[in-house]
């Protein structure tokens, strides 16, 4: 399973860091929404959903936590622990982000507005969706050869 983590660079001088990101540019995807969480209580996982359509990059802006990702068939944890490091998530991902430092703000830039029916709370159903997925792809593959 392939992770893509995006490092930003950095516009150090004498006065500190900026990091600037410019949609297209840096971003994949038209930015429609940014939002951010922040007081998150010791051992909280929030996340446990995947999105259908949603594209995201997540970005721990102070402090840091780990998301775990989750295609189906495979997983992995990704570390959050620099400002310039941005996580991208496509969608069918589940998603769970955890071990958050006290001090962690975590902002994620979305590229579509908030939209409950693209959200999939449920990780049987999560399995059922990728699946059917999986076999449209396998099932267009077959037809164009
Ligand atoms: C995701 C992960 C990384 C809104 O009203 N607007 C918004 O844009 C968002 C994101 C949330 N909300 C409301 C809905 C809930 O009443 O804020 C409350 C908390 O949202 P949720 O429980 O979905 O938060 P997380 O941290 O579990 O998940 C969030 C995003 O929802 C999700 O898209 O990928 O962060």
């Amino acid at each position: 399973m392939q992770v893509v983590k995006y490092m930003f660079q950095p516009h150090g001088d004498e006065r500190g860091q900026l990091v600037s990101l410019e949609e297209i540019n840096d971003i994949p995807f038209k930015i429609k929404r940014v939002y951010f969480m922040y007081d998150t209580l010791k051992g909280v996982v929030r996340g446990r959903h995947a999105h259908k359509n949603l594209e995201q990059i997540l970005f721990c802006v102070h402090g840091s936590c780990k998301v775990k990702l989750d295609n189906g068939s495979e997983s992995k944890i990704v570390p959050l622990e620099k400002p310039y490091e941005g996580l991208y998530i496509p969608g069918n991902m589940w998603r769970e982000m955890f071990d958050f430092s006290e001090d962690a703000v975590l902002m994620v830039l979305a590229s579509e507005i908030y939209n409950e029916s693209d959200y999939i709370r449920d990780y049987d159903v999560f399995l059922n969706h990728v699946n059917m997925k999986g076999n449209e792809i396998d099932e267009q593959n077959t037809r164009s050869i």
